[in-house]
């Protein structure tokens, strides 16, 4: 039988009582279970290229908490990966990259898809798993994010280089944002036709951009891989994440056409529910490694400001390390109760 579930009947503009809820980063390193089966693997990128481990990772926060969905066990950093650009996740040092290489990046369909295949298998297996009432969400990187990364070759940077080249060398830039908005559509259309039922778009690092750069650099490449994917695949959710954007939410949310908007833990809420659109968000992760009573009293603050019209609860931004599932827990009841 074919169910629509819940979350994704949200994502299409249903307005609900209770609202549905998955957190970014729900899979991770705050979960006893997910240190062990690290361990085990061995390194970060062989966790997420073996799909029965991705799968199980993938499936963990599902078995302790009441969530509507799933959210891939991947990394944003795999479409670099897949173009060419070696990887290497360093212990406490985050994602380290080669050399960046223009004319050698790969982008064609059958090199995304044959490098990328692992992922897709994943999906399946996840997909196998889930109850009909639970959706998978499969992700990529917002161009402007991936290029951070393979520009500057390491996170937490400030990403100087990328920057830099935004203001001075845009042609260049623009070469590289068009190889990501390539490979990031074949990466895409692989989770979806594997079985992801929605898709979000992390721009994480839209912030660096002021309100003209915003157009070039994030609005008008994810409004690309929209469109696409609204052409191949007309009925799968699209959320974004323009996380800190700093301009108007109206105009994104216009010219990128994407179905969700997913708020930072900064994004003024009553701005947000003026638009048109299905919202998600954005509880501080600072509150939820605090726990008690000022989360939940901020939880049901979000949910009295968003819940009128269609919402999906989450955080701002992804669970914190050394956040105590108990704190999980808590927050899910508070919702759902
Ligand atoms: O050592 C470890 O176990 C690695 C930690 C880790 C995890 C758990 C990394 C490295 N990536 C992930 C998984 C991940 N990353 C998921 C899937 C699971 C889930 O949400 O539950 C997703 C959706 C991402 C997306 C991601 N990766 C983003 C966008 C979201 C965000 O946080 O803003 C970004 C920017 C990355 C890059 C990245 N990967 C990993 C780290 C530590 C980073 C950040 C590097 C930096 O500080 O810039």
């Amino acid at each position: 039988m074919n169910v629509t579930p819940k979350i994704i009947r949200a994502y299409q503009g249903e307005t609900q009582n209770t609202p549905c809820a998955w957190l970014m980063r729900q899979a991770g390193r705050y979960l006893p279970e997910y240190r062990a089966l690290r361990a085990e693997a061995g390194s970060f990128l062989q966790l997420c290229y073996t799909p029965e481990w991705a799968a199980e990772v993938t499936l963990q926060p599902l078995r302790r908490f009441d969530l509507d969905a799933a959210i891939l066990f991947s990394d944003i950093l795999v479409v670099p990966h897949a173009m060419g650009q070696s990887l290497d996740f360093k212990a406490g040092e985050g994602p380290v990259l080669g050399p960046l290489d223009v004319t050698n990046l790969s982008t064609s369909r059958d090199a995304i898809e044959s490098f990328t295949a692992p992922v897709f298998e994943t999906v399946k297996r996840v997909r196998a798993e889930l109850n009909p009432d639970q959706a998978l969400i499969g992700f990529c990187g917002a161009p402007w994010t991936v290029a951070c990364y393979m520009i500057d070759r390491r996170g937490k940077t400030g990403f100087p280089k990328a920057r830099q080249m935004a203001s001075d060398a845009p042609d260049d830039l623009q070469v590289i944002i068009d190889h990501i908005v390539t490979a990031s559509l074949h990466y895409l259309r692989g989770q979806i036709d594997a079985g992801a039922q929605a898709i979000q778009i992390f721009d994480s690092w839209a912030a660096y951009l002021d309100q003209e750069s915003l157009m070039r650099w994030s609005t008008q490449p994810i409004a690309r891989l929209v469109k696409s994917l609204k052409n191949s695949h007309p009925h799968i959710p699209i959320i974004g994440f323009p996380r800190g954007m700093t301009g108007s939410m109206k105009e994104w949310v216009d010219h990128t056409n994407v179905d969700v908007l997913a708020l930072g833990t900064d994004a003024d809420r009553k701005t947000a529910r003026e638009l048109d659109i299905c919202l998600q968000g954005n509880l501080s992760p600072e509150l939820l490694l605090q726990g008690g009573q000022a989360m939940v009293d901020e939880a049901r603050s979000i949910i009295t400001d968003l819940n009128h019209k269609p919402f999906v609860f989450n955080l701002g931004h992804g669970v914190i390390k050394e956040t105590s599932p108990a704190h999980v827990a808590e927050l899910i009841n508070a919702i759902k109760g």
